[in-house]
């Protein structure tokens, strides 16, 4: 059932974590939930939840996803001019912006690029926007639902009628993205149509990683059968491993809770950080 009672900060649980997988040797995969401290900033912007999926050579796609997550968290909370639809598209699109930059400037940097999925949750409203592949899920009484629609060669197929949503699941070029940040010049950010936020939601972020190794009903089974959102976070990783692990794999789990039950929960930081 719907609850008309206002989301507080203290009802957002949130965890990030991201593993290296059972075959790459370098993760270029970042996240971090961000949960700011300063009233003000809680009552005008929320929280955020990033996760980014970087790509290029010489490791330079573990600098591009981490400066996604890092400018995206500064870009964002220092907009205090624009309401947070407009301030989390206009951080993706700076980020953007300075990740290029900076790849023009070391020859390793080359043509460095991310993907990113950002959940800011503001009072009873959801904020997301998105570029290239890595999405937004979202868990509601019961009904697991993707939220974003990558911007991929075969979403496009999908979209033209020339393969289904499960052949796209399979097919070859699955991972050939059209939308990322910092490959070139400007980039524009997707963003979701922003929407209201029930108690008992969960939210999933993931990389590739994740979704390409599990079926939505697993990812569905492990949120609602996990005790709390770390638990969630392992076992998802830990699925996605079990079915191969090709990739680095990232997971960013956000539970609206019902009244209270955030203030009685021991939250282990991970990944968290602070902006005062
Ligand atoms: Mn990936």
């Amino acid at each position: 059932m719907q609850s008309t009672r206002e989301i507080k900060i203290n009802d957002v649980i949130a965890s990030v974590q991201t593993d290296v997988g059972c075959v790459r040797e370098a993760n270029e995969d970042s996240g971090r939930h961000v949960r700011p401290s300063d009233l003000y900033v809680q009552a005008t912007k929320g929280t955020l939840t990033i996760v980014a999926d970087g790509m290029g050579g010489h490791a330079s796609g573990e600098v591009a996803s981490q400066m996604a997550v890092e400018l995206i968290s500064q870009f964002y909370y220092a907009d205090d001019a624009n309401p947070p639809e407009v301030a989390l598209k206009n951080a993706v699109e700076l980020a953007s912006r300075e990740i290029y930059q900076t790849s023009l400037t070391n020859e390793n940097y080359y043509g460095m690029g991310t993907t990113l999925v950002a959940l800011a949750l503001q009072n009873n409203t959801a904020f997301v926007a998105h570029v290239g592949d890595s999405r937004l899920y979202r868990l509601r009484a019961g009904v697991f639902e993707q939220i974003t629609e990558d911007h991929s060669q075969v979403m496009e197929m999908v979209k033209y009628g020339i393969i289904s949503r499960e052949e796209a699941k399979n097919h070859e070029d699955k991972n050939v993205i059209l939308r990322a940040m910092g490959t070139q010049a400007d980039v524009e950010a997707e963003l979701t149509a922003p929407f209201a936020v029930h108690a008992n939601d969960v939210f999933l972020l993931c990389s590739d990683g994740l979704c390409d190794m599990l079926e939505d009903e697993e990812m569905r089974r492990i949120l609602i059968e996990s005790s709390d959102v770390h638990a969630a976070c392992e076992l998802l990783i830990e699925a996605a491993k079990n079915q191969g692990g090709h990739d680095n794999i990232t997971v960013g789990i956000v539970k609206i809770s019902s009244s209270g039950e955030a203030e009685t929960k021991t939250v282990r930081a991970t990944r968290d950080i602070n902006i005062a």
